[in-house]
């Protein structure tokens, strides 16, 4: 018949982004509960950001999805959930021109295609599953004409990772660690938009790593059984940090944004050689960063420029200005010149959001 010829298809577009206080560890494995809050920071979608185009047709007889342009398999439970929720929560779509309508049943029976890109070198160990799920959620959710706003889609995206919720939107994020079982109240909110701290400068410094590391998922949940540091942070730590990084970011205030992001990636990476066996994601030209970083600051009247360190050795650098970033691309450029083994290369960008 004329209605298998048709194809509904979204395009979106989501940066990743970068927590300053960190999220490590889950009170629960499957519905992904971390046990603590965390705050980021979205990245400017020119840098590093993930392309989802998601297309419906009766043409298809199974979902299916490519990661740049690799086929890759969606019996994993993560994209499970994910699909699931979002087509619960489908609406009925119509095209008059094409003369097609999908009832909120038709959504449930119909299968979908799933063409996702990433614009920045998987090789660069920067890949994250952040901007992924919460490009996926945001397609998904505009093709089935999902009512759920951001917030309530990024309890949906946190299904697929953790910190994929946080992506749904720009500028500074908090995910809300929630206090339900059914994960309900699990969910990011904005705290301040892409245009109130424009200031800041990110550079992101690709460390040259030829080890394997262990994955986020694998060592949170070692950490979560073996660390007793990470139970007193849970507990004593974040939940003041959080209160003082929402005021430093509502004030502007970097040196007090400075010291809490810096001292919340230490003690991440605390609790990672807390653990056992223990885990090391930062490497020696991590800890040269580190120094160098805190040499200079301490150097100036304030601090000039905070780091922070995920689950591998590239530092990101946040500058406080303009002015501060050329002058911290100096510095590296002098302590790692261009022909080094340390460092292969910078990202430097701007935090904001687009889709
Ligand atoms: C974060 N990281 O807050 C922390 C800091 C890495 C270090 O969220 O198991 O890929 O999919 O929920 O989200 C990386 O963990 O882990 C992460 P899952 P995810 O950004």
């Amino acid at each position: 018949s004329e209605s298998q010829n048709w194809v509904f298809m979204v395009t979106a577009q989501t940066p990743t982004n970068i927590a300053v206080i960190k999220y490590w560890g889950k009170r629960d494995e499957t519905l992904i509960l971390p046990v603590n809050d965390s705050i980021s920071l979205t990245l400017d979608p020119s840098h590093l950001c993930t392309t989802t185009t998601v297309a419906v047709s009766s043409a298809f007889h199974q979902d299916r999805m490519w990661l740049n342009a690799k086929e890759i398999s969606l019996s994993g439970g993560r994209f499970q959930s994910c699909l699931r929720e979002i087509r619960a929560r489908a609406c009925d779509v119509e095209d008059e021109n094409k003369g097609i309508k999908i009832t909120k049943e038709d959504w449930a029976k119909l299968h979908l295609h799933i063409a996702s890109y990433n614009n920045f070198p998987t090789a660069a160990g920067l890949a994250s599953s952040a901007a992924g799920f919460a490009c996926l959620a945001y397609a998904l959710g505009k093709l089935m004409d999902v009512k759920e706003d951001e917030s309530q889609l990024s309890a949906i995206a946190r299904q697929g990772s953790g910190s994929a919720c946080r992506s749904l939107f720009g500028g500074f994020v908090k995910w809300i660690m929630g206090k339900e079982d059914n994960g309900s109240d699990s969910l990011a909110v904005q705290l301040a938009d892409e245009k109130h701290w424009d200031d800041l400068v990110i550079v992101i410094a690709v460390v040259s790593s030829r080890q394997k590391e262990t994955s986020s998922t694998s060592g949170m949940c070692e950490s979560v059984e073996t660390s007793l540091l990470l139970q007193h942070r849970a507990k004593e730590i974040v939940p003041k940090r959080i209160l003082q990084m929402e005021e430093a970011i509502k004030n502007r205030d970097f040196a007090s944004f400075s010291q809490l992001t810096c001292a919340d990636s230490n003690q991440f990476h605390a609790v990672c050689l807390d653990t056992s066996p223990p885990i090391f994601y930062m490497n020696d030209t991590s800890h040269r960063i580190i120094s160098i970083a805190e040499k200079w600051n301490r150097s100036e009247e304030a601090p000039q420029v905070a780091y922070t360190f995920d689950a591998g050795p590239n530092a990101v650098l946040i500058a406080r200005n303009r002015k501060a970033a050329t002058s911290l691309i100096q510095r590296l450029l002098y302590y790692f010149p261009p022909n080094s083994d340390d460092l292969s290369s910078y990202i430097i960008g701007d935090k904001s959001i687009a889709k």
